[in-house]
């Protein structure tokens, strides 16, 4: 039997140099580990505990994405476009995994971890790369996810 892919860790090559992105994409990290143990725990607030994952996820990626996107957008990122439609697709397939669980397939909910390994190695670990240098500290809002969600100056068109 084939042995089960080693969890992948954020490691400090992994920093885009901003703290509250690099703070994001920890925390993006540890969501598949969790839901994982949470996958093969019998624990009677099981499904209590995948709804905190799915409820953090679908914050994740509004918020993060938002983050990113508003910096990415002040600063006349080139690869802007592109990295948009990255981020929607994504989210567009996280939420979609989420509303199928809700609506009663929860077996669909094991498909989450394989997307954000995924996710992790085509898009972290390379396309956020490519604005390394480009965002700082200073030109990055570094509010939590929820702030930046509740903010009505957020509804930007990109
Ligand atoms: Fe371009 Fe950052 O997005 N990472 N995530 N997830």
């Amino acid at each position: 039997m084939a042995s089960p892919e080693p969890m992948l860790e954020w490691t400090e090559d992994l920093s885009v140099g901003v703290d509250s992105i690099d703070e994001d994409h920890q925390a993006f990290f540890r969501v598949e580990p969790m839901l994982e143990e949470i996958l093969a725990s019998s624990d009677s607030a099981r499904s209590m505990l995948i709804e905190s994952v799915l409820n953090i996820l679908e914050e994740y990626v509004e918020g993060h994405f938002l983050r990113e996107q508003q910096a990415l957008a002040a600063i006349d990122f080139p690869g802007l476009a592109v990295h948009i439609k990255a981020h929607d697709k994504f989210a567009e397939k996280v939420r979609a995994i989420i509303k199928d669980y809700r609506q009663g397939n929860l077996a669909v909910v094991e498909s989450l971890g394989p997307l954000i390994s995924d996710w992790i190695t085509n898009h972290i670990k390379t396309m956020d790369r490519q604005y390394l240098g480009l965002l700082t500290n200073e030109n990055v809002d570094k509010r939590p996810l929820v702030c930046l969600l509740d903010d009505p100056e957020d509804d930007l068109e990109f």
